[in-house]
């Protein structure tokens, strides 16, 4: 590396984890506040002899820096803040966690460079002003030269529906409610899947997102017809992979796909255009078979301290018509695995950021009289733990620990960025003056309910359940 660095303050993340591999080890340090991390640097950078870097993964990880910047900036101090970012092709396109990086630190950097990885080790910053901003493209998708087209209105629908026999509708979420249109949608028979942000989650027919991965695999579907804001699910960042034909209704008029085809039309407004309905029903019924939920009810049977396991025993306290806020990031994949209550379910998958998500769940319930429950990952809890001063009295906090971003276990990414603990928050939520347990039994009784689910069950769990 020849950037010369002091230190490398590393904020964890899928986005610049292959960064990771150019980094001197005796210069890393593992953080997961983006926040934090940048003021560290900047300290440091006020004593330092070299310049000293944060490196942060896509989206609102590099928000987060912005402040240290600003300060860097008007303090003529060496900050380097270098950022994972997605490809050329998705910017704009409203793709998982992808936003501008440059536009945000247009005001406060002196420079800017932008690299592919594999010319980070050749990079220098000889006659950059500081701060600088590095931008590095990580490009994992397939090449192809398929077209990005837009069109007004659903004119060129019946057109897909002669090219793709046998989609996979999936409907993933709107600013609103997606519940009528899944209602309406169940009537027609055909199978789909409704992620949990949808509003319609316990009418849909695919169960699992493993299914949905197994049927892409195999060629169970032969195109995707989106309804809503960008997926969570995994079939969707696949398709960056393997393209197949892709239809999207997204009333921001993205496609969140570098290729594929964009109506620009919320699920409200098909639910008012006979035209839409018409073509669903010219289409030849069609079924996908699914045994994942059986082996899910095995697995959990056979491992029941694992963190799906939990998941499982939570939705059983929960009832039809209930408000749940689910934050990162096994969090509202486990939770929608298990989901089977009609439930409103709220979180904050704009850019799918592990920041404000409890200041976040806090509006939310100042906002209504209903209870809503919030559940938070462990290190998504940590980023907000200012917020915990101010929970109302509607709002139950239930905090997964699994002791680390477990999710990068499941990606199967460098242990060192799960930043693995063994911290708890029984004194902190006490601290705060709040009503605190670790038993499941006093769901809704406490403020802040914490639940250790066992690591070795869950990584068992997860072989055998294969993703
Ligand atoms: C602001 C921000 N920084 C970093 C990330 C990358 N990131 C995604 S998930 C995650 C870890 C979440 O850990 P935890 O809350 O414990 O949930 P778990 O993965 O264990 O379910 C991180 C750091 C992000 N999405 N947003």
């Amino acid at each position: 590396m020849k950037l010369h660095l002091e230190k490398i303050y590393f904020c964890t993340g899928a986005r610049n984890h292959d960064l990771l591999k150019f980094f001197p080890e005796n210069l890393l340090s593992f953080e997961y506040d983006e926040r934090v991390a940048s003021f560290k640097a900047l300290g440091l950078a006020k004593i330092a002899p070299h310049p000293v870097a944060v490196c942060t993964t896509s989206g609102t990880a590099v928000a987060e820096c912005v402040s240290a910047m600003l300060e860097a900036h008007y303090s003529e101090l060496p900050l380097v803040l270098i950022t994972g970012d997605r490809p050329k092709k998705l910017h704009g396109t409203g793709s998982p966690q992808t936003i501008e990086h440059e536009a945000l630190t247009r005001s406060c950097r002196g420079s800017y460079i932008e690299v592919d990885l594999r010319d980070l080790p050749e990079l220098s910053l000889e006659g950059a002003k500081f701060p600088v901003h590095v931008n590095v493209l990580v490009d994992d998708t397939v090449a192809h030269d398929l077209p990005l087209t837009f069109h007004p209105n659903l004119d060129s629908v019946a057109a897909f529906f002669e090219r793709v026999k046998k989609p996979l509708f999936l409907f993933s979420h709107e600013r609103r409610s997606m519940a009528s249109f899944v209602e309406k949608f169940a009537a027609t028979g055909l199978p789909f899947y409704a992620e949990t942000l949808s509003g319609g989650r316990e009418r849909s027919t695919l169960k699992t997102e493993k299914h949905l991965v197994e049927l892409f695999h195999s060629g169970g579907f032969d195109g995707v017809v989106r309804v809503g804001h960008t997926p969570l699910s995994k079939v969707w960042r696949l398709l960056e992979k393997r393209p197949l034909p892709v239809l999207s209704f997204d009333s921001r008029n993205l496609p969140a796909l570098s290729f594929g085809e964009v109506v620009p039309m919320s699920s409200d407004a098909l639910l008012e255009s006979p035209g839409f309905w018409d073509v669903l029903r010219s289409i030849p019924s069609y079924t996908f078979s699914d045994q994942t939920l059986e082996s899910l009810e095995a697995l959990t049977a056979r491992y029941p301290r694992s963190e799906v396991a939990h998941f499982q025993k939570l939705q059983e306290r929960f009832s039809d018509g209930d408000s749940v806020y689910v934050g990162n990031s096994l969090v509202v994949r486990f939770f929608e695995l298990t989901q089977t209550k009609r439930l409103s379910v709220f979180g904050n998958r704009g850019v799918n950021g592990i920041d404000g998500q409890l200041a976040s769940a806090i509006g939310l319930a100042t906002g209504t009289t209903k209870r809503i429950t919030c559940i938070l990952g462990d290190v998504t809890t940590f980023y907000d733990l200012s917020s915990l001063r101010d929970l109302p009295s509607n709002l139950n906090l239930i905090i997964m620990n699994n002791r680390g971003g477990r999710i990068f276990d499941l990606l199967n990414l460098d242990k060192r960025i799960v930043l693995e603990h063994t911290n708890d928050f029984r004194a902190i939520a006490q601290g705060f003056g709040l009503s605190y347990s670790n038993d499941m039994n006093d769901f809704g009784q406490v403020q802040v309910l914490e639940l250790f689910p066992d690591g070795d069950e869950g990584k068992r769990f997860l072989k055998e359940w294969g993703q």
